[in-house]
């Protein structure tokens, strides 16, 4: 009797002893902080596993997160007093943002949380590849590079983040030099700092920081980033299942003037990234074929190109695919040659709704291209354009190319035979296979270009001067100015179906005048017709001449009078110098 009363005793020490861990387990979980991660050994989710989406809280969200008071919290906007107004003109000319702004708000200030509710709920493997998130910078403000740290220090899951690898591309302001190794200190060999000896541009700095990194993923931020609540996990999941895929958070906007974080797209559609025939990097709406593959909305989507600054990628395979071409300078384009190599030799691009990163667009580029720019002939960024279609478009989509972007032809794009050896050694497929698959939705919104019959300046046979777009956008007055031959805003095409343009831009005309109109989306042809004997513009839906008002230098449509030189035009090649 006692006996069998002791096993029971037994029996029931041993159940609660079995039960009382797991018990703890089920409740300490919910108080699971994201710096504070079980480690791999525990975790209940396997290797490869796809994520979930799942009833309660995902594994990975913060529960509680303290809510802090002070100028900025939340993302919101802050505003300095009348009397800093000086400082503010001052830093925003200096940096292209208001840096004492920035300076007033915590580095460790809260941001709004802009995913889709969905996101939440997502359980991803908690085994996700360790990651070096790289940040490249040449005379960034102080408090926005390190807020830059901060964020990714205070938001990522310790367990992943390897380190935070900034990389100074020669900067020369004062306390980005001695100051900042001493900051870093607090970070405890997590925050590593490492720097050019020369200034080598953004696209060889951030190529040489993927050498550099330790992680088995990198992530590029540039130096103004803000990432939001769990960044990290939704970008790895895709490439720990497969290391071909890169992924690229969503980019939400953090105002240069207030420092306000606010959600790019303010309802649940998605976009994604395209370009023009000038590749322009443009955004568009996710067709429905591409949402139709996702079971939730708020699931990664594939997409033909990104933004460039921020994305992830597994480091072997960047490496593998040469990293970026080191032929591109500076600024610009290596987007697409990084988009169109991983798309066109096997790998794919996703977009990743539940991953915000807030980034600060600047007012204007605060830097210069310095020396590598002066050695060039001609514009470097469409130097770099030129590059990367030379290696990775065929021949007829070429062609749209040099339509958009006419004096691109007679730059010097140095060699790209290494680039094109790279794309027959992985096997790459062609430009077409791109367009069919992947970027199906580019040629709805930039249809085929037909030629064009004319490009240069436009002169007037009755004053030396050129139409012109004073830089202006639209829409907006087209002006006659002194020839400068440099092209640019006096770099006027007419192509074979009537359209006159500026770039990308449309020149049309009203009861006000002759215009720089936004091209209708989808539209290549227009109203204009040129007579190469009598030398005038016919619009032909107002079946008038555009004509220059001898005194007032006013530009309109006039009665044709083929007789009269200031209805007389004539297009003059120019060549880039
Ligand atoms: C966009 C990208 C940027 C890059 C660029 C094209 C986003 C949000 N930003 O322009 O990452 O892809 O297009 O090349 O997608 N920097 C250097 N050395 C330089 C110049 C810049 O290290 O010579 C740093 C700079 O401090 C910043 C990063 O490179 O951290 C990107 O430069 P940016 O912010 O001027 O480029 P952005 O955002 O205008
Ligand atoms: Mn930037």
């Amino acid at each position: 009797m006692i006996l069998a009363r002791k096993t029971r005793y037994i029996r029931i020490a041993v159940v609660l002893f079995i039960l009382l861990p797991i018990l703890y387990l089920l409740t300490t979980k919910s108080r699971t902080v994201l710096n504070d991660l079980p480690s791999a050994a525990h975790a209940r989710i396997s290797h490869r596993e796809t994520p979930k989406l799942v009833d309660g809280l995902g594994n990975l969200e913060v529960q509680n997160e303290s809510v802090r008071a002070g100028p900025g919290e939340e993302g919101q906007p802050h505003h300095l007093r009348q009397e800093q107004q000086n400082d503010a003109d001052q830093s925003e000319s200096e940096y292209g943002m208001n840096v004492a702004c920035s300076d007033e708000i915590s580095l460790d200030r809260s941001v709004l949380d802009t995913r889709l509710p969905e996101c939440k709920h997502w359980d991803y493997p908690l085994n996700l590849p360790t990651t070096s998130v790289i940040i490249v910078f040449h005379n960034e403000g102080w408090s926005v590079l390190l807020r830059t740290v901060h964020s990714v220090i205070n938001r990522s899951p310790k367990s992943m983040l390897k380190e935070i690898l900034l990389v100074d591309d020669f900067s020369d302001k004062e306390n980005l030099k001695g100051e900042l190794e001493t900051y870093i200190e607090r970070f405890n060999g997590k925050v590593r700092l490492i720097r050019n000896v020369q200034r080598e541009g953004l696209i060889r700095t951030r190529s040489r920081g993927a050498k550099e990194a330790t992680g088995e993923v990198i992530v590029f931020l540039d130096a103004h980033c803000e990432v939001n609540k769990n960044w990290l996990p939704p970008l790895l999941a895709p490439i720990y299942r497969d290391s071909k895929t890169m992924t690229v958070p969503v980019i939400d906007g953090i105002d240069h003037k207030t420092f306000e974080y606010r959600p790019v797209y303010g309802d649940d559609r998605h976009f994604r990234g395209i370009f023009e025939w000038g590749m322009l990097y443009k955004e568009n709406e996710v067709p429905q074929r591409e949402l139709n593959r996702r079971k939730h909305n708020s699931e990664p989507y594939k997409s033909p190109t990104h933004a460039g600054g921020l994305f992830a990628i597994n480091r072997q395979y960047f490496l593998d695919l040469g990293a970026y071409d080191a032929g591109l300078l500076v600024w610009g384009g290596e987007n697409f040659e990084l988009s169109f190599k991983i798309w066109q030799c096997g790998g794919s691009i996703e977009w990743v709704p539940c991953s915000r990163v807030g980034h600060v667009y600047r007012s204007f580029m605060p830097y210069n291209f310095g020396k590598l720019a002066q050695k060039k002939k001609g514009p470097l960024i469409t130097i770099n354009y030129k590059r990367v279609i030379e290696t990775w478009f065929d021949d007829k989509y070429k062609e749209y190319f040099y339509t958009r972007e006419p004096l691109a032809r007679f730059l010097d794009m140095g060699d790209i035979s290494d680039q094109l050896k790279l794309k027959n050694k992985l096997q790459c497929k062609s430009f077409q296979w791109y367009m069919d698959n992947v970027a199906y939705d580019v040629l709805d919104k930039y249809p085929e270009l037909p030629p064009n019959l004319h490009f240069g300046e436009l002169r007037s046979a009755a004053v030396v001067k050129c139409l012109d777009t004073l830089g202006h956008a639209p829409p907006s007055l087209m002006a006659i100015q002194h020839c400068h031959g440099f092209g640019n805003n006096q770099l006027i095409r007419l192509n074979a179906k009537g359209q006159l343009g500026v770039g990308e831009r449309c020149i049309e005309a009203d009861s006000q005048g002759i215009k720089l109109a936004f091209c209708r989306m989808g539209t290549i042809d227009g109203p204009w017709q040129y007579d190469e004997s009598t030398h005038t513009l016919l619009h032909r839906v107002h079946k008038k001449c555009m004509a220059l008002h001898p005194q007032t230098s006013h530009l309109s449509l006039m009665p044709c009078d083929i007789n009269n030189t200031y209805q007389q035009w004539h297009f003059k090649e120019i060549h880039p110098r």
